[in-house]
């Protein structure tokens, strides 16, 4: 059999280690840019780091005793990923600055045609083309007029000098908080422009000493114990809460985040403009060691008039006021509903993925589509994108792909694609579940699709791990 797989990401990575490890050894990787690491080679922005502890955010069989600190900055989990792929000759099979822009069913096989024009035929075609990817851009009046440097987060220009100059962020997601940690000590001025507030969860960030280093490098089963302590007390701790807004343990996360904001504001005016008015990991969490810190440094300022339009000088808000900027930075996040997008997929009998996905994207179980057989995704839609590490979830969706193709190796079928009556009942019962979760308590957030229902995993992490132990192969049309 031979694999394409589109994207040299974590996921990208992953897969081409797991099927050289299962015996196959036709594989090959399209990568648009000229690295791996997809979304840590893409973000690059002052003070990014990923908020699950490095020792969890790591591959269950690559586990790291390096990592400088427990929430490790971006551009070491890049240097990681890189480091792998290395390891497990994962570069020799990336066709780097090769995007896929087709991918086409023809004769029980996969043809794919590349921006370049590069072509090629597989069996089976792994998309691992990441969740946030594309970015979300606002259309305020007069973007175009602007005078100074402005730029997405995820696109950060570092030829812009900051220090000194007059830095406005639009947003105040998850990146835009660790923006505002890593600038407002280098900034002459910070305006950070406020939609609706977050809530805030206080993480500390402590750098492992050379001797825990050391310990960690000398004595694998200890690495492997903080890994599995981690994944397990993230699980007991939040995804069981956030698919339960009454549980004890979603009360604890929303005091903490309370008692952050309480404890560590002290201008109440100030206080009540970052309160949010919707429950605790509504949207997507904000965790940070010293937002609330940083935000009420003299030089920072929070934003809460919307803004009205943009001007040659700066961001013009809605109460009058002209807030004048050097730089503008657009921390407004992705588009999440954009999946394996721009690679134009057509199925059997030629129906395009775009028709399938008109009213959203739809999977079973995230990984595959009903008449696109051996056409199999990595974290795709409605997967559990805000409950656990999208490594361990990438981890189990790979083990069950490999397990899926299982009767085609045995030359049993050709090919393997999901029925559309287990896709409808599944997604149907998904949707059912959504209800109850903290997801659906009252907020705009990334996770609602067009309907309001959260676009993720709905269930609890047991009932993925069982789907993933083994495929219902009752679900599965065995083909050719
Ligand atoms: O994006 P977001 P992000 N006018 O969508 C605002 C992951 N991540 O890049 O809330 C004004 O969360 C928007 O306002 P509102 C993580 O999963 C992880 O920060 O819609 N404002 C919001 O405040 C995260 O959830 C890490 O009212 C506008 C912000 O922009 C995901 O990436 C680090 C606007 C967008 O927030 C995305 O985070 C960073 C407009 N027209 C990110 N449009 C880790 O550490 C949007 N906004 C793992």
């Amino acid at each position: 059999m031979r694999f394409a797989i589109i994207g040299a990401g974590m996921a990208g990575i992953l897969a081409t280690i797991k099927l050289r490890e299962a015996g196959y050894e036709d594989i090959v990787v399209y990568e648009k840019a000229e690295r791996v690491g997809g979304t840590w080679r893409e973000n690059t922005y002052p003070g990014i780091a990923c908020d699950v502890p490095s020792h969890a955010y790591s591959y269950s069989f690559e586990l790291n005793p390096e990592w400088s600190h427990r929430f490790s900055p971006g551009d070491e989990i890049q240097a990681y990923f890189e480091g792998v792929a290395a390891r497990h000759g994962v570069h020799e099979r990336v066709r780097f600055g090769e995007e896929v822009v087709r991918c086409e069913r023809l004769d029980g096989r996969w043809h794919l045609r590349t921006e370049r024009g590069t072509t090629d035929v597989a069996d089976v075609v792994i998309a691992a083309t990441g969740v946030l990817h594309h970015p979300n851009l606002p259309s305020f009046e007069g973007m175009d007029s602007f005078e100074g440097a402005c730029f997405h987060s995820a696109r950060w220009d570092h030829s812009v000098p900051l220090d000194g100059r007059r830095v406005g962020v639009i947003g105040t997601g998850s990146t835009a908080v660790q923006i505002t940690s890593a600038l407002v000590d280098r900034v002459a001025h910070f305006s950070l422009f406020q939609r609706t507030a977050q809530w805030v969860i206080k993480v500390d960030n402590p750098e492992f000493s050379a001797a825990e280093r050391a310990a960690f490098r000398n004595d694998p089963a200890k690495v492997k114990g903080v890994h599995e302590y981690l994944s397990r007390s993230f699980r007991e701790a939040f995804s069981s809460a956030v698919i339960d807004a009454d549980s004890p343990a979603m009360q604890a996360i929303e005091d903490q985040c309370r008692a952050n904001l309480e404890d560590h504001v002290t201008d109440p005016v100030l206080r009540e403009q970052l309160r949010p008015n919707y429950r605790a990991a509504c949207k997507r969490l904000v965790a940070s060691p010293d937002f609330y810190e940083k935000i009420q440094h003299l030089n920072a300022e929070l934003v809460t008039s919307p803004i009205e339009r943009i001007e040659p000088n700066g961001v013009r808000t809605a109460d009058g006021v002209l807030h004048q900027l050097d730089v503008l930075v657009l921390a407004t996040g992705f588009r999440p509903d954009r999946f394996v997008r721009p690679t134009t997929v057509t199925g059997r009998d030629g129906v395009n993925l775009d028709d399938v996905w008109r009213e959203g994207p739809v999977a079973y179980l995230s990984i595959a589509v009903p008449g696109f057989p051996n056409f199999f995704m990595l974290n795709g839609p409605n997967g559990p994108v805000g409950n656990f590490s999208l490594i361990e979830v990438a981890e189990l969706q790979m083990g069950y792909i490999l397990q899926l193709l299982e009767p085609v190796r045995a030359g049993r079928c050709r090919e393997v694609s999901p029925t559309w009556e287990a896709t409808r009942n599944l997604e149907a019962e998904r949707r059912e579940a959504a209800v109850g979760t903290v997801w659906t308590t009252g907020c705009n957030s990334w996770y609602l699709d067009r309907e309001g229902i959260p676009a993720t995993w709905t269930f609890s992490f047991d009932r993925f791990c069982d789907e993933m132990a083994a495929p219902k192969l009752d679900a599965y049309e065995l083909t050719g």
